[in-house]
């Protein structure tokens, strides 16, 4: 297809934030400070982690770019941006969250297989698009519907970049259809980014945005929908992004016996503080994010400073000046993250400070980080410790 085009080298990148932290650099995957990712409640484009498999794909001068929507379905259609865009618009405020997030702390008890990450693959960005429901039924398929009468069940969304993993073939993901034609699940195709035009790391000029799902199956410059009888056979579905029990290992493991994860579960993390940190003696400010997937709420963020013997909650808030409930769609952020904040005096000259978030479905965070190790090292979502000393000298 004309248009969108993807490059096999790494000539023609974006320009990014000097402050970004570069996890790797070819494909590109970088993340903010901790410091930056909690600026704001809607994490700014320039400080929103940026993670790749292969060069960024670019719209040609002249190109038109156009979705073409196939598979199972009754009337194939190809759309034009202005046709999307003709669609009622949506902006719905999402965490975006990469599987690999907290992957390096996962690794420095055991080793792991992918890119390291520290706390800030994640990010939360408003979203600006169609819902996908709403396209879907241009090609008769209507609201709410799990199967096609052609038998189609899956949505799949095919994207233009080269991924080594694909053997140089485009990046591919897949979401039930019935989550795709639900309304109340607010699958978008967005064509913006807080408020701007989605700019290329971020999938320029199409994407699509699958709140409380794993980043990996917001599919970013998106060239094609098809509907087809079974999930995705990609490499990003099938032989990776899956969870395995601590006994797998590379020699034992069986990639079928698992299903692709789709939910992220309930996770938080301290972002005001450094894993190893000195600080003034006096009142030290512990703050960072919390969040869960499947549009579960965050019910409480409990903060220790004593290694997890004792606890206190945390405020949590997302608006400014509005306070947080986490089952109230109305005047919270439903597929949002929360900021959480706490000031405390430390007691100690050392203090081993945790924090851990409970959803609205009561499901905590493990404890142990050990008890949710796997190979590939993703949704490491124990709680989070930083080890604090503070002293009475000056810094
Ligand atoms: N086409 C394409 N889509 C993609 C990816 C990719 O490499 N190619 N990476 C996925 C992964 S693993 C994540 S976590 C998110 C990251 O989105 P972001 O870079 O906008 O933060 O995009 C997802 N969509
Ligand atoms: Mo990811």
């Amino acid at each position: 297809m004309p248009g969108l085009i993807a490059p096999s080298d790494y000539s023609r990148e974006p320009p990014r934030h000097p402050s970004l932290n570069i996890n790797a650099k070819e494909p590109f995957n970088a993340e903010p400070t901790r410091q930056d990712l909690i600026v704001s409640y809607i994490t700014p484009v320039d400080y929103f982690y940026k993670r790749n498999h292969g060069p960024i794909p670019i719209l040609e001068d002249n190109g038109r770019y156009s979705l073409a929507i196939d598979g199972l379905v009754e009337k194939p259609i190809e759309l034009s941006l202005a046709q999307i865009r003709l669609l009622p618009k949506y902006n719905v405020t999402a965490t975006l969250q990469c599987a690999g997030n907290r992957r390096t702390a996962m690794s420095q008890q055991l080793n792991v297989r992918g890119v390291g990450w520290d706390v800030s693959a994640i990010g939360n960005a408003i979203w600006g698009g169609a819902k996908l429901s709403d396209v879907l039924e241009l090609v008769g398929v209507s609201k709410s519907t799990s199967v096609t009468s052609s038998g189609g069940k899956h949505v799949e969304f095919i994207s233009i970049d080269k991924c080594k993993e694909e053997n140089g073939g485009p990046y591919k993901a897949s979401i039930p259809l019935s989550q795709a034609t639900s309304p109340e699940a607010d699958v978008l195709l967005a064509y913006e980014m807080n408020g701007e035009i989605l700019n290329r790391d971020h999938g320029y000029p199409l994407r699509v945005v699958v709140p409380g799902v794993i980043g990996a199956r917001s599919v970013k410059w998106l060239d094609r929908i098809t509907i087809i009888e079974q999930e995705s056979q990609g490499f990003f579905m099938q032989k990776d992004y899956k969870m395995f029990p601590p006994s797998v290992n590379w020699d034992n493991i069986d990639w079928p016996t698992r299903r692709p994860q789709m939910d992220f579960p309930v996770q938080s993390a301290i972002c005001s503080l450094q894993d190893v940190d000195i600080v003034k003696q006096g009142k030290i400010r512990i703050a960072g994010y919390a969040v869960s997937g499947g549009g579960r709420g965050i019910e409480r963020v409990d903060v220790s400073i004593d290694g997890g013997k004792t606890w206190f909650e945390a405020n949590r808030y997302q608006k400014n000046g509005v306070p947080y409930v986490s089952d109230d769609d109305s005047s919270c952020d439903k597929w949002g993250w929360v900021l959480f904040e706490a000031v405390v005096s430390l007691q100690s000259e050392n203090a081993d400070i945790v924090v851990k978030a409970v959803d609205s479905s009561a499901n905590v965070q493990p404890e142990n980080v050990m008890s949710i190790w796997n190979l590939r090292g993703i949704l490491n979502n124990s709680w989070h410790h930083v080890y604090v000393r503070s002293t009475a000298a000056k810094l």
